[in-house]
């Protein structure tokens, strides 16, 4: 494919998905040629932005009148397992918002449909593709730190996403499904995988029908133990969102990732504090643009990967491990944090 426009189309044009078609519009390789949504006046809105004029109501009939190389589903999780057998079905590649599936059979049929259908499936796992967390991956991968025996993967917030994503309000499972996802994520990339876990989780806002508050104990593989925060009912003087913190402990050193993207690293006797601050994109707005960043990283990634043949970093068979933490932590929060052995779930 080495030299060829790869052709895309983008199905659910809602609230996110415009952050994938600014990303796209930017990403080298890449033109978005056809949009789908059932809902017409999204699918009108997004068509008029962008500047997109294949335009289709339905997923299955864009499949089948368009020549595309990969679609990008950008639907919410009830709808994905449909969507992503459908494109696995009509041999076109395939990216999938997260959370990726609604149960973990549901990630392994759909993971297993892309592979005997032998085509490329990716999750758009993108926080660990915030630049901040690439910073952090950095020094891990130097040595700097030496033998990491501990981390904290904190996210803790107030911001009103319910505004945005009313579905976040109405739903039974909540910020380990939406939010807690990306943290785990990050305690895979930077820990590595997971043996056992035990969780607690918690509803504070009352006007919400799932928890908000979350608290995830990790033991790694590696012999490292990580603690995952996440809370939606944390109000802070300075307002964080959208910003995941970092702590880390190494037999040679530490580091923190704190406030506003400042990364402290101390080794060998010498603190040195970086300023790893995501980059502010032509289309992007504050505070999202780490997000949004992370967005267009994500996609150059897929793009990059679908052109040379290579397995994307988040694809299907990798996620299918962070889902796996996702309903352990639920499994463990209902049986009084009862300690589950995440590997018997692989
Ligand atoms: P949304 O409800 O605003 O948009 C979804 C759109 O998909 C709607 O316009 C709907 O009409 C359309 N749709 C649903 N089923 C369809 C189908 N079968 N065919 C065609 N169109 C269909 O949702 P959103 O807030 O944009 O979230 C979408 C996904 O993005 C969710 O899974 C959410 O968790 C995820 N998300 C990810 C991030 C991130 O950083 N990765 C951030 C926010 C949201
Ligand atoms: O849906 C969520 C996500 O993936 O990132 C932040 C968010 O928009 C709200 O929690």
């Amino acid at each position: 494919m080495v030299g060829k426009t790869l052709k895309g189309g983008l199905i659910g044009c809602g609230f996110f998905a415009h952050n994938h078609l600014h990303a796209w519009a930017a990403v080298e390789g890449v033109e978005i040629v056809a949009l789908c949504d059932r809902d017409e006046k999204r699918l009108r809105e997004a068509a008029e932005k962008f500047g997109i004029t294949r335009l289709y109501a339905d997923a299955a009939e864009m499949l089948a009148k368009e020549e595309l190389d990969f679609v990008d589903i950008a639907t919410t999780v009830a709808t994905h397992r449909p969507l992503v057998e459908l494109a696995a079905k009509a041999n076109v590649a395939v990216i999938c918002q997260k959370p990726f599936a609604e149960t973990l059979a549901d990630a392994r049929a759909m993971v297993d449909a892309c592979k005997t259908a032998g085509v490329p499936l990716m999750v758009h796992e993108n926080f660990r593709w915030q630049a901040p967390i690439r910073a952090v991956r950095e020094v891990i991968n130097a040595g700097t730190l030496g033998d990491i025996f501990w981390g904290r993967v904190s996210f803790r917030s107030a911001y009103d996403v319910f505004s945005g994503q009313p579905y976040l309000a109405t739903e039974e499972r909540f910020i380990i499904q939406d939010l807690g996802i990306h943290i785990l994520d990050i305690a895979r990339f930077l820990f590595g995988d997971v043996a056992h876990l035990s969780a607690t989780t918690r509803r504070v806002n009352p006007a919400i029908r799932g928890e908000d508050v979350a608290t995830i104990l990790m033991s790694h593989e590696s012999g490292a133990t990580s603690i995952c925060d996440c809370s939606y009912a944390t109000h802070l003087p300075e307002e964080l969102f959208p910003q995941t913190l970092v702590e880390i402990d190494g037999a040679k050193g530490t580091l923190r990732l704190n406030a506003n993207y400042q990364m402290t690293i101390h080794a060998d006797g010498r603190t040195e504090t970086r300023d790893v601050s995501p980059k502010l994109l032509s289309w992007a707005s504050r505070p999202w643009h780490n997000i949004q960043e992370s967005v267009f990283n994500i996609e150059q990634h897929w793009a990059d990967c679908l052109t040379g043949g290579r397995e994307p970093e988040t694809s299907g068979a990798d996620n299918f491990k962070t889902m796996a933490l996702v309903f352990a932590a639920y499994e463990s929060a209902v049986n009084s944090q009862k300690a589950i052995d995440v590997r018997r779930m692989a």
